[in-house]
């Protein structure tokens, strides 16, 4: 049950050149949400369908479950939020509508201080020295920001580079959110840091936080590797425990303006901080396939999965949230065991699933086959009958991609001439053979 386990294919797949190009996307693509309300979402993340979109957008929000928020140990954890004010004003509301109903204790961190529908945001950076304030390049992006504070719609519409430089500006965040954390609820065993595109499920982590000894410095989260620095990816959320905490703030005591010197030298600010928790004798303990940096529709669901709690997704927007959460607040209605992602699967992706989609592409790293150009469809679908562990594939002009595992992909454009199969009975084969006796955490002993 016990094991120690991390994803091999996150170390290959994770390269500098492919985070930078996600970057690239999302701040691009935010532009747009931000400048085109309407289009809620960056369209690239959006290419992939909304799950449960037969849902409709208008339909009211239920409740949250009278149970989420008196879930036992609760009261021992803080939920901090990273975000932005360029970003927040988009990204939060959900939050306040779903998840947060049901923490009672959290705290949101952006890089400029306000009130925003009731909620207090606090900045995170007031703390940096002001010799960095003065020469690191990505305050200038701060300081024109706080100078438009009443007026930050107005700011981004003019600037168009905001997404670009507040995202610069965010590596600074890191350190000193883990200290502004430790001192927002001192008596907490546990804290949790998430971003506001990141999905909590809130039940999921107080049963598996449960069974860690919350008394050890932990430093728990998804394993990436970038130029030799082991650290957890931020974007999936990642947890510390107190002693964790304490151990980094006592450490960084007497080396502060060493830590901001690295800071200016370095890009990114969650490799920054797996570099100050490494110097302090923290290590990391990998939390997949619990942590993801994933969403529902770009995962990959494999059986090997099925049997574990899902924590977090990465890059959701809104509707996808709220799906997940009227999900978990069904499911703590009347389950004791904890969400699994088979439930996910099961709820949310198998319904999506059919024999044949037009202009749906894959998103998967199958394995490619070359067609003849009379070859179709049909052709491709056959291929991946003849290969038992075939779930599904994808056809387009002269090339099928077969994979092994399911994904249920996006929306491909029309000029692609791409078709999706999955391979149902196969599917519905492999789900009923499931058997989650004891559902599977990720210890760390
Ligand atoms: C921070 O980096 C900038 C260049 O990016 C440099 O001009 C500045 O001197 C650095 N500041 C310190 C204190 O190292
Ligand atoms: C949109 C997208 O990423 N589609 C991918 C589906 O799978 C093939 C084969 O691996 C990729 O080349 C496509 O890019």
């Amino acid at each position: 049950m016990i094991s120690r386990l991390t994803d091999p294919r996150l170390f290959k797949s994770i390269l500098a050149g492919f985070v930078s190009f996600t970057v690239a996307l999302l701040i691009f693509f935010n532009i747009n949400a931000i400048l085109n309300p309407r289009a809620s979402y960056p369209a690239s993340l959006k290419k992939a369908p909304t799950i449960l979109s037969t849902s409709s957008a208008t339909e009211e929000m239920p409740g949250a479950n009278e149970r989420c928020s008196q879930l036992p140990g609760a009261d021992d954890v803080l939920v901090v939020v990273k975000t932005g004010a360029t970003a927040l004003r988009e990204r939060l509301p959900v939050h306040f509508q779903t998840t947060l109903q049901c923490i009672p204790h959290y705290v949101i961190f952006s890089d400029m201080e306000e009130e925003f529908q009731g909620h207090h945001i606090h900045d995170v950076l007031s703390g940096v020295s002001a010799r960095m304030k003065e020469c690191a390049p990505e305050f200038k992006f701060y300081r024109d920001l706080h100078e438009n504070h009443d007026r930050v719609t107005e700011f981004m519409r003019k600037n168009a580079h905001f997404q670009q430089d507040a995202w610069h500006l965010d590596k600074w965040k890191f350190v000193p959110l883990v200290e502004r954390a430790l001192l927002a609820k001192p008596d907490a065993k546990w804290f949790i840091f998430i971003e506001a595109d990141t999905f909590l499920v809130w039940s999921n982590l107080l049963k598996w936080l449960a069974q860690l000894e919350w008394t050890r410095p932990y430093f728990l989260g998804l394993p990436v590797t970038m130029e030799g620095q082991l650290f957890a990816y931020g974007g999936a959320g990642w947890l510390l425990s107190r002693p964790a905490i304490q151990r980094m703030t006592q450490h960084m005591a007497s080396q502060n303006d060493n830590y901001e010197e690295f800071t200016n030298k370095t890009s990114y600010g969650d490799l920054i901080l797996g570099h100050v928790l490494e110097q302090a004798g923290i290590g990391l303990t990998g939390g997949w396939p619990l942590i993801q940096r994933e969403t529902p529709s770009t995962m990959e669901h494999t059986e090997d999965l099925w049997c574990y709690p899902i924590v977090t997704f990465h890059h959701i927007d809104a509707p996808d949230i709220k799906s997940i959460w009227h999900l978990e607040q069904n499911w703590i209605a009347d389950a004791l065991t904890p969400l699994l992602h088979f439930d996910i699967f099961n709820n949310l992706i198998n319904p999506l699933l059919s024999t044949k989609i037009d202009d749906w592409d894959n998103f998967s790293d199958g394995e490619e086959k070359a067609l003849t150009a009379d070859e179709g469809f049909e052709d491709c679908k056959r291929i991946c009958e003849a290969d038992v562990q075939c779930m599904q594939f994808r056809f387009t002009p002269r090339k099928c991609t077969i994979s092994h595992s399911i994904i249920l992909g996006w929306k491909a454009d029309s000029s692609m001439n791409s078709i999706s199969g999955w391979m149902i009975e196969r599917i519905s084969r492999a789900k009923a053979s499931v058997q989650c006796q004891r559902e599977r955490w990720i210890s760390t002993d």
